[in-house]
C-alpha cells in the first residue's frame, strides 16, 4: 500500500467496518489498495458512485471444474430396491468420472465463466480448493502447475481475486484405500506437493491480487503421517498463508474417522494438527458440542456452504452454538449448484429455521438484522480464510467493492440494515450493478467485458465434453 491515494471514488452510502456511512469519500492508491475512508465528505472531484456501496464478498471454496457438472448430478445413480439410495457417496463416483475428460484449456474456460458468474453475484474473490494436478492418466504436466496456473490465469482474466489451495490428497479413502481411476489426477507424494506450492509461491510472489495456501484434502484422503510432513513443510515456505481442509461433512467421515483414530474428525484436528486462524475447516457439519466450542475459540473459519451441503445431502451445521462461542465464518460455492452469494447467506439461515422451527436464528440479539449479520460474519471470516487483506472498506484493505442498485424495486425504500436484510430475504433479482476489484471496475452494468467470449468459450468446452462422452457424467 501507497501511502498516498491516486483517485478518489465518492460513495452516496457505503457499509464501513462501523455500519452504514453517508457521502463517503474513498481514497486509492495505484496499486489498487484503499489508503483513506472518509465519512461525510465532499465530492470535490472524486468519481461518483451511486448506489449502496458493499465489501466485495470473498467465496473461501470452490472447485472450478465442478460448475460444468452442475445439474448433471440430478439423475438417481444408484440401483433400484438400494435401500440406501443415492447420496454423497454416489455424487463422488459420478464426479470422480467426470474429470477424467477436462484438460487444461477446459480448465481455464469453465473457470473463467465461473469466475465472471462470481463476480456478477458479488463475490470478489475466490478460494480455488484445487486437485486437478495430474493428467487423465495420473502422468506430470511437464510444467507440474499447469492446472493450477490455469485457474489463476482465468481468474486474472475475470478480474477476480484468487487464493490458490493446491490440495495434497494421498489415499483413495480411510484405511489407505487405492484410488480409483478418477482419482488418478489428485494424487502427489507430500515432496512433490511441497515443490507444487513453492513453484506457485514463487511465481506469483508480490502479486496483490492472488495468495497461495494449501489444502490437505480431508482427514479421509490424507492420513496423519503425510499431514503433518505437509504441515511441517509448508511451514517452511510460508508461516502466515491459509490452510484449508474439508471436514465432517457426512456422518460417515465421522465414523469412519472414530473407527480409525477413536476420536471425531475435528476433535482430532483440534487436538493433532494446531488448528488456529490460518486454518479454514470447510463444512464442518457434524460437531459435537464439545467440537463446536473448541472450533470457534481455535480462531479457525468454518467454511459453510449451504448449497452444495444441501445439494449432497450433507446435513446441517450447528449454526446457533457456533455463534453463540463466537465463532468465524464465511461462505463458499463449493460444487456451483448456485453461484450467488444471497442464495448461501439465505439457505444458511433457511437450513436452521427449518431445523428448529424458528426464525431469525443468526440475528445478533434483540432487534438485530439477520441479513446484516450474515453478511458481515461472512465478509470477516471470508477474508480471514482468503488470507487475504479484504472484506472491509478499510485503509489497507484491496479495493472489492460491489454496487447494489437501490432504484431496483427489491431494494425500493430500503436503507441501512433492512437494505441488506431485503437483498438477502426478498426475492431473486440480482441488485448487483457494479463491482470493481483491486480499484478496476469489472462489472458495470450488470456486464462484464469479456463475458461474451468467455461464455462462446465455455460452450464450447462443455459441448465438447458432452460429444466426447454421449450426455454427460
Ligand atoms: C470435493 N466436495 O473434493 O470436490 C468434495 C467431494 C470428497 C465436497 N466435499 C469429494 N463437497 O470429499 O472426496
Ligand atoms: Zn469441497
Amino acid at each position: 500500500m501507497n501511502e498516498t491515494a491516486e483517485r478518489y471514488l465518492w460513495c452516496a452510502r457505503a457499509l464501513l467496518p462501523g455500519g452504514w456511512a453517508d457521502a463517503v469519500r474513498l481514497g486509492l492508491d495505484a496499486a489498487g489498495d484503499l489508503v483513506s475512508v472518509e465519512p461525510g465528505a465532499d465530492e470535490d472531484g472524486a468519481e461518483r458512485v451511486a448506489g449502496a456501496v458493499l465489501p466485495g464478498m470473498p467465496n473461501l471454496h470452490s472447485h472450478a471444474f465442478q460448475r460444468a457438472a452442475a445439474g448433471l448430478t440430478e439423475r438417481r445413480h444408484s440401483a433400484d430396491g438400494d435401500a440406501a439410495g443415492d447420496s454423497f457417496w454416489t455424487w463422488r463416483e459420478v464426479m470422480h468420472g467426470f474429470v477424467t475428460r477436462l484438460g487444461p484449456d477446459d480448465h481455464e474456460a469453465i473457470a473463467a465463466q465461473l469466475y465472471v458468474e462470481m463476480l456478477k453475484a458479488g463475490y470478489t474473490a475466490v478460494g480455488e480448493f484445487h486437485y486437478l494436478h495430474l493428467d487423465p492418466v495420473g502422468a506430470a504436466y511437464a510444467d507440474p502447475g499447469e492446472m493450477a496456473h490455469r485457474a489463476v490465469r482465468a481468474a486474472k482474466r475475470a478480474g477476480i481475486g484468487m487464493t490458490m489451495l493446491p490440495v495434497l490428497y494421498s489415499v483413495g479413502g480411510y484405511g489407505g484405500a487405492q484410488p480409483n481411476p478418477g482419482q488418478r489426477r489428485y494424487i502427489l507424494e507430500v515432496d512433490r506437493f511441497l515443490e507444487l506450492v513453492g513453484g506457485l509461491i514463487g511465481a506469483y510472489a508480490g502479486d496483490a491480487d492472488v495468495r497461495v495456501g494449501i489444502a490437505p484434502h480431508s482427514v479421509r484422503q490424507v492420513p496423519a503421517a503425510e499431514l503433518k510432513a505437509a504441515l511441517d513443510g509448508f511451514a517452511g515456505l510460508d508461516a502466515a498463508a491459509p490452510i484449508h481442509i474439508h471436514a465432517a461433512e457426512q456422518v460417515k467421515d465421522v465414523d469412519e474417522h472414530v473407527r480409525e483414530t477413536g476420536a471425531r474428525p475435528v476433535a482430532w484436528l483440534l487436538e493433532h494438527a494446531g488448528v488456529d486462524a490460518r486454518w479454514c475447516l470447510v463444512h464442518a457439519t457434524h460437531l459435537d458440542i464439545a467440537e463446536t466450542r473448541g472450533l470457534a475459540v481455535s480462531g479457525a473459519v468454518a467454511g459453510l456452504c449451504p448449497t452444495t451441503e444441501a445439494n449432497l445431502g450433507d446435513g446441517l451445521f450447528p449454526l446457533a452454538d457456533y455463534l453463540g462461542a463466537g465463532g468465524a465464518w464465511g461462505i463458499g460455492s463449493d460444487s456451483h449448484v448456485s453461484v450467488s452469494a444471497v442464495e448461501e447467506l439465505r439457505w444458511l439461515e433457511y437450513g436452521q429455521r427449518l431445523a428448529t422451527r424458528s426464525r431469525n436464528v443468526a440475528a445478533p440479539g434483540h432487534g438485530g438484522a439477520t441479513g446484516a449479520r450474515l453478511l458481515t460474519d461472512a465478509l470477516s471470516g471470508g477474508a480471514r480464510a482468503l488470507g487475504r487483506p479484504i472484506g472491509a472498506l478499510a485503509p489497507g484493505r484491496r479495493a472489492d467493492l460491489v454496487v447494489l442498485d437501490t432504484d431496483h424495486p427489491q431494494l425500493a425504500g430500503r436503507a441501512g440494515d433492512a437494505l441488506i436484510d431485503s437483498w438477502i430475504f426478498s426475492g431473486n433479482a440480482n441488485p448487483v450493478r457494479h463491482v470493481m476489484t483491486g480499484g478496476r471496475w469489472v462489472i458495470r452494468d450488470g456486464r462484464h467485458a469479456e463475458e461474451d467470449a468467455i461464455a462462446d468459450a465455455y460452450r464450447a468446452t462443455v459441448a465438447r465434453m458432452a460429444g466426447a462422452e454421449g450426455t454427460g457424467p
